[in-house]
């Protein structure tokens, strides 16, 4: 568990390289693969995505297998680390170690736990953002790295003080408690149009684990501006999603309103890129080889 390629030794070797590692959310191993061919150095399995594309929301109304499936299917698809949006860890420590478990198996390359209460709710929905206690969060961190079996799938603990609205003392203070529980990465989240509150956070907090962050609202920064601020991860969440909501909307539109799909032929993937993904070429060298012809 945790050496195929793309697993978490590989995870762990580009936070080794200078630069930000920069990866993007999917929601199936298509996804997946598309974020693999242009370039991107990993992929999210994003709870906001994988909820979505099950038109669900994203606030633990899924289980962890469904999650874990969907994550698994990426990790199969590409050569390049999964790291897997673990919500709350739905439950206690013991869920999370279950959790960490299975996810190791499935070849993931990190985990990222929140320190929200379950049920969770997305970080963009205003209102309820409830933070469990530091010391109970801090054990189910010490309790995901207790469970791992090999050395290098990693733990990302996610700090939620500022999308709670709990100010940056109280972020700091968690993440410090939950690095002293083994954390190998700190994700401080944050919902501003503004990277400063950010920035501060990776002023005051000063390297002392990586830190991984998702400008989806501050969007204007730039991911070596988050390098050279500090930041080692960066995560673009669910614009993955969001491009493909808008580009299906307009063209389901545009079929009904033309009668015919002659005007959206050149917009949309041809049928062999299609085919390309799915991995057909390898299958027919695999029938060339092993199929007998009569
Ligand atoms: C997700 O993509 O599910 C995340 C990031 O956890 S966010 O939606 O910003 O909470
Ligand atoms: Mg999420």
């Amino acid at each position: 568990p945790g050496h195929r390629v793309g697993g978490a030794a590989q995870l762990r070797a580009l936070f080794e390289r200078p630069g930000p590692v920069r990866i993007v959310g999917a929601h199936n191993a298509l996804g997946a693969r598309l974020a693999e061919r242009a370039g991107f150095d990993g992929v999210w399995s994003s709870g906001l995505e994988v909820s979505a594309s099950h038109a669900l929301p994203d606030a633990d109304i899924l289980t962890m297998t469904e999650l874990l499936e969907v994550a698994r299917s990426m990790a199969a698809a590409v050569a390049v680390p999964v790291v897997a949006d673990c919500d709350a860890g739905y439950g206690n420590a013991n869920n999370v170690m279950h959790m960490v478990r299975r996810y190791e198996a499935a070849g993931i390359a990190a985990v990222s736990i929140e320190d929200k209460r379950f049920p969770k709710m997305n970080s963009f929905i205003p209102g309820r953002q409830e933070l469990a206690p530091i010391t109970e969060f801090a054990g189910k961190i010490a309790a995901a790295k207790s469970a791992q079996v090999g050395p290098d799938l990693m733990v990302i603990a996610r700090v939620e003080a500022l999308v709670a609205g709990w100010g940056l003392d109280e972020a700091l203070r968690r993440a410090e408690a939950y690095a002293e529980a083994g954390a190998d990465a700190v994700l401080i989240h944050a919902k501003g149009e503004s990277p400063e509150p950010v920035l501060e956070f990776l002023r005051q907090w000063q390297q002392r684990l990586p830190v991984v962050v998702v400008p989806t609202t501050y969007h204007t920064i730039t991911a070596e501006e988050l390098s050279a601020a500090g930041a080692k991860l960066v995560i673009y969440a669910n614009h993955g999603l969001r491009a493909s909501i808008t580009a299906v909307s307009e063209t389901f539109e545009a079929i009904l309103r033309d009668g015919r799909t002659s005007g959206i032929e050149t917009r949309i993937a041809e049928l062999a890129t299609v085919f390309d993904l799915q991995g057909m070429a390898a299958l027919q060298q695999a029938e060339e080889r092993f199929l007998s012809r009569a």
